[in-house]
């Protein structure tokens, strides 16, 4: 059993499109074990996206992440991590497979509806940057 983060990003919240990212992820047979709305500041969107502080988009990117709610979940499945990568899509929605939430969804690579940690060490870093062990229902 597998933990991942995942978060669905302001255009996602803005669109109304909360119910049917959830409704992906439990029809794949991926379990909610956590989850809450947050509006988040851009000095936390920063420390949530620091491995990327280096990288060109990064002030957009953080502006974006702040400007609205968000609603994160810890999800929970046998190779979580990958099957959410999956359901998400590339990066790029222009490189996303057809069905996948990003390619469906997606405004542009920035406005790109989801996030989604890709390896066991980021899913337990992600996760512990919002929920408490306490808060997380296995
Ligand atoms: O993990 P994933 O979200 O698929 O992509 P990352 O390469 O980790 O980039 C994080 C985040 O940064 C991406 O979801 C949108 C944004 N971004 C961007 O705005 N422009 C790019 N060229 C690449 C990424
Ligand atoms: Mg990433």
């Amino acid at each position: 059993m597998e933990r991942t983060l995942s978060i669905i990003k302001p255009d996602g919240v803005e669109r109304g499109l909360v119910g049917e990212v959830i409704t992906r992820f439990e029809k794949a047979g991926i379990r909610i074990a956590a989850m809450k709305m947050r509006h988040l500041t851009k000095k936390e969107a920063e420390a949530f996206y620091a491995v990327h502080r280096e990288r060109p988009f990064f002030d957009s990117l953080t502006t974006y992440m702040s400007s609205g709610p968000v609603v994160v979940m810890v999800l929970e499945g046998d190779q979580v991590i990958q099957k959410n990568r999956e359901i998400m899509g590339a990066t790029n929605p222009a490189d996303a497979a057809p069905g996948t939430i990003r390619k469906d969804f997606a405004l542009d690579v920035e406005k790109n509806t989801v996030h989604g940690s890709d390896a066991p060490e980021t899913a337990q870093k992600e996760i512990a940057f919002f929920f408490s062990e306490l808060e997380i229902c296995s």
